[in-house]
């Protein structure tokens, strides 16, 4: 991902502040409490800091364990979102926590379920990934390199679609068990020791509905300002590399990239600093 690139610096880059009009964006700028999450557990004298756009969180045992000891939980609830036709949750995680931990829910997890039928539960170690959906098998365990930040996408289409994204890359895609979100949803996620102690650090942890292909309008709030070009920064690749799936809105001419011909599109569409 190549940022600010030379051609980018006709905008300052402002980021007023996380509550937009159809997206929900923690870009980890602020501690958690701060930024609208509704603190569920810290625990055990679990540390936190910020550094550098990032939230790291390092858990050891302890406090009656091992298993157990350390650990934050954070929620949001996911109301304003029911019924959504095309709606999204993506972030961006690197943790050091061993695999071995999966099986205590750890080192780090985000989940986005309610009192129905659906349920996207996702457990994230160092070098494995596992996947649960409505309760139910299979399970999915998805290997990925260690030591490098991962994005991580849901796209959820009603009663349709679901499709789960890692890096831009399909892992796996279906029919879900019903539309979502939906019966009392909410998104909690958590970094967490279970036999071990790991440090765990997120870049963003964005939601909402999905913005219209080549729209410019991230946030889906019918207008393209500098907002909208704070995420715009972020889809930016080379010419012909593909910038993802949750870059198209910023792909004005559909090929797959986010380049100078697509800023120019940008700049084109571009109805003011903010509204
Ligand atoms: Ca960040
Ligand atoms: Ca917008
Ligand atoms: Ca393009």
């Amino acid at each position: 991902m190549i940022r600010h690139r030379s051609w980018c610096i006709a905008f300052v880059p402002v980021f007023a502040g996380i509550a937009r009009a159809d997206v929900f964006s923690y870009e980890c700028n602020s501690f958690p409490d701060e930024a609208g999450w509704e603190v569920v557990n810290e625990v055990c004298d679990a540390e936190q800091w910020l550094d550098g756009g990032w939230l790291f969180q390092h858990v050891e045992t302890g406090c009656g364990g091992p298993p157990g000891g350390g650990q934050f939980d954070y929620t949001r609830s996911l109301a304003e979102f029911i019924g959504e036709p095309a709606f999204f949750i993506e972030w961006r995680i690197e943790t050091d926590g061993d695999q071995s931990e999966i099986d205590g829910v750890a080192p780090a997890a985000l989940t986005a379920g309610g009192f129905g039928v659906v349920l996207y539960h996702f457990t994230i170690a160092k070098d494995q990934v596992r996947f649960i959906r409505d309760f139910e098998p299979p399970t999915l365990w998805i290997d990925i390199d260690p030591d490098v930040p991962h994005t991580y996408r849901l796209e959820l289409f009603g009663e349709d679609l679901y499709i789960w994204y890692i890096d831009g890359q399909v892992i796996d895609s279906g029919i879900p068990g019903a539309a979502y979100p939906s019966s009392t949803p909410s998104i909690n996620w958590r970094a967490k020791a279970w036999y071990l102690e790991s440090t765990t650090q997120w870049d963003y942890i964005r939601y909402g509905t999905i913005p219209e292909p080549a729209s410019g309008d991230f946030d889906s709030d019918d207008d393209v300002d500098l907002d909208d070009y704070y995420f715009f920064q972020d889809c930016v690749t080379e010419p012909n590399t593909d910038a993802g799936p949750g870059c198209t809105w910023a792909d004005f001419d559909g090929d797959s990239d986010v380049d100078h011909h697509d800023f120019a599109a940008f700049q084109v569409t571009f109805t003011g600093p903010t509204d």
